[in-house]
């Protein structure tokens, strides 16, 4: 035994939340994810689980299955509990895709989805993504099938919606927006149009997938500081830090460690106090699995190993709470 502090320890001590998203295969199957999840972190996001598809087998049925064991685990172990999402455009079900709706039916559809899911977890989920992805890479609005359908009114609607129904805060959330640039500009814009219309947002979600090109910490911070005075509160919501497969620095684990304790430094100088990892441990990592990205990225992005041993990330986390 020693007395060192788990991760989790360590950020309590600090008052700040370090998560990761979970797979509840995982959970029921492998006692070493369970305990690693449930004593190295003190926060937990689905990763899968309380998305459109995975929650409706069909129009007029939800399973709840999975995301309430999430839920539940993260209740159980005290944690705060990230949901994610209400609205996206990516893992919609197979049947919707077949479905030939008016604009209307789609509204009322998405204002029933968002009230039953939302619904359900008041009182147990602390946070919604209530809107993922809904800014394009330059910045423009995301052709999906919610814009295209129902013009840039479905942001507002589905904060006020989820408002209606939910004491969690509610965030908007998306990726590559971390640092100062094009799609973070975009976003401050939109969110700020949102808030002159009374949509009840409480956040915005720096998912800082960290894929081979790095944002600039300072500019994170910098980042997290404008939308902050805009009244938002900032989370780091999906971290994980990869390079690009056929270029990666000679020393990647130090570098990765490096990475992270800066965002974790950036964050706290900023008054942020939530990061979640996109994972437990790096087998579980998406990166492996998702379209050709094992191919594009290196395969260990998290704060711990194949084996659920502690990676100089790890340690680097900890001694940026420490700090
Ligand atoms: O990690 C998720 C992976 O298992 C899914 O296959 C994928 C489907 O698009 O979604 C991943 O999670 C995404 C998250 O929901 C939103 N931000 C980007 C994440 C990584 O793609």
């Amino acid at each position: 035994m020693t007395d060192e502090p788990t991760l989790r320890e360590a950020a309590d001590d600090s008052d700040f939340r370090i998560g990761a998203a979970i797979d509840p295969d995982a959970l029921r199957s492998d006692p070493s994810y369970w305990r690693t999840a449930s004593n190295e972190f003190n926060a937990v996001t689905p990763e899968n689980a309380l998305k459109m598809g995975p929650l409706r087998p069909s129009r007029d049925t939800y399973d709840f299955g999975d995301a309430d064991a999430v839920v539940d685990f993260g209740d159980r172990n005290d944690m705060y509990v990230r949901g994610h999402v209400l609205v996206w455009h990516n893992q919609k079900p197979d049947w919707f895709q077949a479905w030939d709706y008016t604009d209307d039916q789609l509204r009322e559809f998405l204002r029933e989805h968002v009230h039953t899911v939302a619904g359900r977890y008041h009182g147990r989920i602390d946070a919604w993504d209530v809107v993922n992805e809904a800014v394009a890479d330059d910045g423009s609005m995301r052709d999906t099938v919610w814009y295209d359908a129902l013009g840039e009114d479905y942001l507002a609607d589905a904060f006020r919606w989820a408002d209606e129904v939910s004491d969690a805060d509610l965030y908007y959330n998306d990726y590559g927006a971390d640092a100062i640039n094009e799609k973070s500009d975009a976003i401050y814009d939109l969110l700020e149009r949102l808030l002159d219309r009374g949509a009840p947002i409480d956040g915005v979600g720096l998912q800082m997938h960290a894929l081979g090109d790095h944002p600039d910490p300072d500019s994170v911070a910098e980042n997290i500081r404008r939308f902050q005075d805009l009244g938002l509160d900032v989370q780091i919501t999906e971290m994980d830090v990869a390079f690009h497969a056929d270029d990666p620095p000679a020393n990647p684990d130090k570098v990765q460690a490096e990475f992270y304790r800066d965002v974790i430094a950036a964050c706290r100088d900023a008054g942020c106090d939530t990061v979640v990892t996109w994972g437990v441990h790096d087998a579980s990592t998406w990166l492996r699995t998702f379209r050709d990205f094992s191919d594009r990225f290196t395969g260990d992005p998290l704060l711990f190993d194949d084996r659920y041993d502690e990676k100089p990330a790890y340690d680097a986390v900890k001694g940026a709470l420490r700090d």
